[in-house]
C-alpha cells in the first residue's frame, strides 16, 4: 500500500493549508470589525513588528521603500503566512493534530500581538482566536473532504479505504475554490466596511474650522519662485509627506476626543474638541514640518498653513511654567490614540515660537493621516519630538523620568531641525542645458525659527557663489532660492548647496546619518550640460 493511497498529493495538502490559512485571516477580520482596524491580527502583527525592528533595520526599509514601507511590511507577512500555511497542510496529512498545533501557534502569536498593543484591551485577543479555530477546523475539513486519511498514516490501510477515499483531482478544486471564494468574500467584505462605513461613523470631518483671532502673516509675492521642478512653498495637500508608525490610520472620533493635561506642576484638565474650536485664541501660522528621518535631498519636509490653539496659552492656565520660571518639568509628553509617546523641552513650546495644538492644515480640518482631530506643531523641532498626532494627552515631567518611543530605540531626546539646502531642480542625473543656453539651478533652503541668510552653490568644487534667496515669508518656514549658472559648459558637472542660518552658522559639509538626530552634509548633484 503506498502513501498516495490514504494520504493526498503534497499540492493538494499544501493547497488545503492556503486555503484554511485564508479562511482563518478572514474570519479574523471580519471578527475585528465591531473593535476597529487595529485589532485585526494582521495590524497588530504589523505593529508589534514595527515597535520590535532595530533601528538599522527601520532605517533601511524608510530609505527603501520610502512611504510605502507599510505596504511592504503587510506583503512580507502575507508572504510568511502563506508559507506557513501551505507547511502546515502538508504537515497535517495524515496528523490532524499537527494542524491543531499549527493554528494554535498562529492564534497565540496574533493575540500576543493584539493584547500588547500600547491601546489594546483584553477582548482585543478575540480576533486571533477566532482565527485559529477557524483555520483547525477549515483544514480538517477540506481534508476531510479531499480524502485526506486521518490520523493513521503508519498501517496500511485497508484495500477497500483507500479505493473509497481516493483522491478526487476535479472534486478537491471544486471544493477547495468555495472556500476560498468565501474568505475572501468575507475577508475583502470586513476589510471594506472597517475602513469605510464604520471608520467614517466614529468621525466626521465636515465642521467648520474657526477664524482665528491672529491670522498668517501675508506670504510676501516673491516667496514663491513658480520655476519649474522647484517645489511650491506650499507643498500640495497630496504631496505632504508622511511619517507614523500607525499602520492603520486612527480613526479619532471628535465628538467623543478628550485632551487630558497633567503632571508636575499642573491643574489637571480636559479640553473637548468644541471646546478648542471655541477658543478667542485662535492662531493660524505657517510652518514648515520636518522629519529626522530626511536624508540629505530627501523628501520628507513639507510646508503647510496651520490653524490651531496656542499650546503655550493653554500650558498657562493650566498652570504650568517652564523651568526657567522655577516650572518642575522639563518634558511635555505627548501621547496619542495609538499609544505614541513624544517628548517635547518644556522650554522650547513656552519660549514664544509658535507651538500649536492644531486643528486645521490648509484650510481644512487635519486629514485623518495627518492627525484628526488634533495633532501638536513645534516650529524648529524633528517631528518625532514635536508633532504628534492623533493627541489625546499631555503629561508634564522631566527627561530623567521618561523615555519617550524613540528614544529608547537610538534617536535623540532632543533635536532641533538641523540647518539644510536641497537642490529641487535640475534632478540628479539630469542632461541640461542644450545650445550653450544657462542652466537654472534652484531648490529650497532651511532654518526652522533660526531663518535662513543665504545660500550659495558650488560647481565642481569650485568656489561657492551667492544664489539669489526668494522672499523669506517667515523664520519658520523654508525659503526658496535659484542659482542662473550662465558659464555652463558642456560636459559632466556636480554642484553642491549650502545655506547660511540668520545665527551665523554656515551649513556644515560634514556627512551625518539621520540617526540619532538627523542627516547633515551638502545636497550634491550630478549633471550633464549639452
Ligand atoms: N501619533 C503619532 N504622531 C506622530 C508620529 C507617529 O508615528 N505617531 N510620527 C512623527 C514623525 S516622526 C513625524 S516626522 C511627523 C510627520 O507628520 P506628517 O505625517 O503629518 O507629515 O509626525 C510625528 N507625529
Ligand atoms: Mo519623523
Amino acid at each position: 500500500m503506498s502513501e498516495a493511497m490514504k494520504q493526498i498529493p503534497r499540492w493538494a495538502a499544501a493547497a488545503c493549508g492556503l486555503v484554511a490559512g485564508g479562511a482563518g485571516l478572514a474570519a479574523a477580520e471580519a471578527a475585528a470589525v465591531p473593535f476597529g482596524p487595529r485589532a485585526s491580527p494582521v495590524q497588530a502583527v504589523g505593529a508589534a513588528t514595527i515597535d520590535l525592528a532595530p533601528r538599522p533595520l527601520k532605517e533601511f526599509a524608510v530609505a527603501a521603500f520610502g512611504t510605502a514601507d507599510k505596504a511592504v511590511l503587510l506583503v512580507g507577512i502575507g508572504v510568511v503566512l502563506a508559507v506557513f500555511a501551505a507547511a502546515l497542510g502538508i504537515a497535517a496529512r495524515g496528523r490532524r493534530w499537527a494542524a491543531g498545533a499549527g493554528a494554535g501557534v498562529l492564534a497565540l502569536v496574533g493575540a500576543v500581538a493584539a493584547f500588547t498593543r500600547p491601546d489594546a484591551g483584553p477582548l482585543d485577543i478575540l480576533p486571533a482566536l477566532v482565527g485559529g479555530v477557524v483555520a483547525y477546523v477549515a483544514l480538517v475539513m477540506l481534508m476531510n473532504a479531499a480524502g485526506d486519511a486521518p490520523d493513521a498514516p503508519q498501517a496500511p490501510a485497508p484495500e477497500e479505504t483507500a479505493e473509497r477515499r481516493g483522491f478526487d483531482r476535479r472534486r478537491f478544486v471544486l471544493i477547495a475554490g468555495a472556500a476560498a471564494a468565501a474568505s475572501a468574500a468575507v475577508g475583502t467584505g470586513a476589510g471594506v466596511y472597517s475602513r469605510t462605513s464604520a471608520g467614517s461613523a466614529a468621525q466626521s470631518r465636515d465642521f467648520a474650522l474657526p477664524k482665528p483671532a491672529s491670522p498668517a502673516p501675508p506670504v510676501p509675492d516673491g516667496a514663491d519662485l513658480e520655476i519649474e521642478g522647484l517645489e511650491s512653498f506650499f507643498t500640495p495637500p497630496g504631496e505632504f509627506y508622511r511619517i507614523d508608525t500607525a499602520l492603520s490610520v486612527p480613526r479619532v472620533d471628535a465628538t467623543t476626543w478628550r485632551l487630558r493635561v497633567h503632571g508636575a506642576g499642573v491643574e489637571e484638565r480636559e479640553y473637548t474638541f468644541p471646546q478648542l474650536l471655541e477658543r478667542g485664541d485662535i492662531v493660524e501660522r505657517d510652518v514648515t514640518l520636518a522629519c529626522v528621518s530626511n536624508q540629505v535631498g530627501g523628501g520628507y519636509i513639507g510646508n503647510a498653513r496651520w490653524i490651531g490653539v496656542p499650546l503655550a496659552e493653554l500650558l498657562r492656565e493650566a498652570g504650568v511654567r517652564p523651568p526657567s520660571e522655577g516650572g518642575p518639568a522639563d518634558q511635555l509628553v505627548s501621547r496619542s490614540d495609538d499609544g505614541m509617546t513624544i517628548g517635547t523641552p518644556v522650554e522650547t513650546v513656552m519660549d514664544g515660537r509658535d507651538a500649536m495644538l492644531a486643528l486645521g492644515m490648509n484650510g481644512r480640518p487635519l486629514a485623518p493621516e495627518h492627525g484628526f482631530p488634533v495633532r501638536m506643531v513645534v516650529p524648529g523641532l524633528y517631528g518625532y519630538v514635536s508633532a504628534c498626532k492623533w493627541i489625546t494627552e499631555i503629561e508634564l515631567t522631566t527627561f530623567d523620568a521618561f523615555d519617550a518611543y524613540w528614544v529608547p530605540r537610538g534617536w535623540a531626546a532632543k533635536a532641533p531641525i538641523k540647518l539644510q539646502s536641497r537642490i529641487d531642480t535640475p534632478r540628479d542625473g539630469a542632461s541640461v542645458g542644450e545650445g550653450g543656453a544657462g542652466v537654472t539651478i534652484a531648490g529650497v533652503a532651511w532654518a526652522q525659527h533660526v531663518g535662513v541668510d543665504g545660500v550659495q552653490v558650488r560647481i565642481d568644487g569650485g568656489e561657492w557663489r551667492d544664489a539669489r534667496l526668494a522672499e523669506e515669508a517667515t523664520e519658520d518656514t523654508w525659503r526658496q532660492w535659484v542659482f542662473d549658472w550662465e558659464d555652463a559648459e558642456p560636459g559632466e558637472h556636480t554642484v553642491s548647496v549650502r545655506a547660511m542660518g540668520r545665527d551665523g552658522e554656515v551649513q556644515t559639509a560634514d556627512e551625518a546619518p539621520p540617526a540619532p538626530d538627523g542627516a547633515t552634509g551638502h545636497h550634491t548633484i550630478s549633471v550633464s550640460v549639452g
